[in-house]
């Protein structure tokens, strides 16, 4: 055996044992504990967007390990949202908590989902969750409500549940009772899928975010002069030719019947509807660039790829319009379980009033008749409507009056604050500015109930931020103007008016920051928020 001499002994110890003859040294290379979480104890102070109803604490922690299991009494729908939370949590705990049917009372120590439909206060999409040391208990008159709790639950769990990898915990939740139900009962958001396509996996990425958030709607903006984006089986021009490109001139897209069949039930999933929008008889031209007969003159135009509005019309006095509406509604209702249609009527600057007004009239018929009810933009108050329309409402606080008069609801979507293709400041790399600048405190800081003299709380289904793409082609082009905006529109809809507080809600979308890092969303880091 050789021996070795003090040369050979290994230099962290070398380097120990110098520091501690010499007194004060400073540089010997400690013991570091990993970083603690900070455990946080004090539901109320929970970062949670849209902030509920009610929230109170009782100063203790609930841990979610790998033995936690759900247990769920009720229909299938029910035992599916608890498979929900399963799988929303389990890759990043790196294990599969399991779900247990059950009818009996659940045991302590664990999560249980129960339907009570006797607690009526909750409303339609209302939930109970509390949350003591000894379990979890999730409970609402409907399953739509298990839902939303489970978004809370989410919400509630540090941030690294958001990640598809395995993350290290604890999975710690504060302790205490949440009792929680929606303001307005439709809470939305729109996608422009016709200026710049976007398919499949970007609609459902948008959706769980719309999820994450417990807006129930998404309108899809399935046509306009760039492109028709969905298949109609007897038109099939429409989206051979008309879906064939997009602003800028690239190769556009468009949804199967099989396709968007497909994300309705991805939306359904999630509790939340698919609106279809057909605009028209203006922001036609890939219709008209399809079939010639739908054009006055019998021509077709070229397909366009700019972004001017209010250039093009449907023949509003030919009959094969008529048929050619019958034909795509009757088609896209079949594939739409929501009771609505919308049927666009914006900027029709093309088509004569007078021809505008029997228009709206004739297609609002046609939607009834396919057993849907007609949402149009606020122009459409124009026409012959009642309280079998709804109206939206973006510019026109007169036409919003309008409907209202006639009986119509409104869902509130004012551009100069709900729009999210407007950009933040003049810096931001996308968007367009004509209704406003949206600054994050600007988009959440309105009340719909009180925007608008003579249009109040009564008059208001809901709200919905629209998003228009004729600057934004890519995910992370939707990301960037949707976030950090969307939570603050989903609290506008979801939480009572004497909640809402911009110096309060700033620090809770801080916290979402790190959400949003988690879940790979390449939000604008607006500097009104201490990220
Ligand atoms: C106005 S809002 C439009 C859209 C544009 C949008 C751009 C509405 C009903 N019409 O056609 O895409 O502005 O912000």
């Amino acid at each position: 055996m050789t021996k070795k001499g003090p040369h050979f002994i290994p230099w962290i110890f070398r380097v120990a044992g110098a520091c501690l003859i010499m007194a004060g040294c400073t540089s010997a290379p400690q013991y570091q504990p990993p970083p603690q979480p900070e455990i946080p104890t004090d539901l109320t102070q929970a970062a949670l967007i849209p902030y509920p109803v009610s929230v109170a604490a009782s100063g203790g922690v609930f841990h979610i390990t790998g033995e936690t299991r759900i247990y769920v009494t009720g229909p299938d729908a029910a035992q599916q949202v608890a498979q929900a939370l399963s799988d929303l949590i389990s890759p990043a705990m790196g294990t599969s908590l399991q779900v247990m049917p059950t009818d009996a009372p659940p045991p302590p120590g664990h999560i249980s989902l129960t339907l009570n439909p006797a607690d009526i206060a909750l409303g339609e999409e209302g939930y109970q969750l509390s949350i003591t040391p000894e379990g979890i208990s999730l409970s609402a008159p409907q399953p739509v409500g298990l839902f939303w709790g489970v978004q809370t639950l989410r919400q509630l769990m540090p941030v690294a549940v958001e990640a598809r990898t395995v993350q290290a915990g604890p999975w710690i939740i504060p302790t205490g009772t949440i009792r929680d139900y929606p303001d307005y009962a439709y809470r939305g958001s729109m996608l422009d899928v016709a200026r710049h396509f976007f398919g499949m996996d970007e609609v459902k990425r948008y959706i769980d975010f719309l999820a994450l958030y417990k807006l129930n709607t998404l309108h899809l903006h399935l046509s306009d002069d760039q492109g028709w984006r969905i298949e109609i089986k007897s038109w099939p021009n429409l989206t051979a030719h008309g879906g064939s490109t997009e602003v800028g001139g690239g190769e556009g897209g468009f949804f199967t019947q099989e396709q968007y069949k497909e994300l309705v039930r991805y939306a359904q999933a999630r509790y939340i509807t698919l609106i279809p929008e057909i605009d028209m008889p203006g922001h036609t031209n890939s219709a008209l660039a399809s079939y010639p007969e739908l054009n006055c003159d019998g021509k077709a135009p070229k397909l366009y790829t700019g972004t001017n509005v209010g250039f093009s019309t449907l023949c509003t006095d030919k009959e094969v319009t008529y048929a050619f509406i019958d034909s795509v509604v009757r088609e896209i209702s079949a594939l739409t379980p929501g009771p609505y249609f919308h049927i666009g009527g914006d900027e029709s600057h093309a088509t004569k009033k007078e021809d505008y007004i029997p228009f709206v009239n004739r297609v609002t018929e046609i939607v009834l008749k396919h057993g849907k009810q007609p949402i149009g933009w606020d122009e459409t108050a124009q026409a012959n409507i009642n309280n079998r329309s709804v109206i939206q409402l973006w510019a026109s606080a007169e036409y919003g009056q309008m409907g209202v008069g006639k009986g119509a609801s409104l869902i509130m979507s004012p551009a100069n604050k709900a729009y999210m293709d407007m950009q933040y400041d003049s810096t931001s790399r996308l968007g367009l500015h004509w209704a406003a600048y949206i600054e994050v405190d600007s988009g959440y800081s309105w009340n719909p109930a009180t925007r608008i003299p003579g249009i109040g709380r009564e008059h208001i289904l809901g709200i919905e931020a629209p998003l228009w793409s004729e600057t934004i082609s890519t995910l992370d082009d939707i990301e960037y103007l949707t976030f950090p905006r969307l939570p603050g529109y989903a609290e506008i809809g979801w939480s009572p008016d004497t909640v809402r507080n911009w110096e309060k809600y700033r620090k809770r979308l801080a916290a979402h920051g790190a959400r949003f890092k988690a879940m790979e969303i390449d939000y604008y880091p607006s500097p009104k928020i201490d990220w």
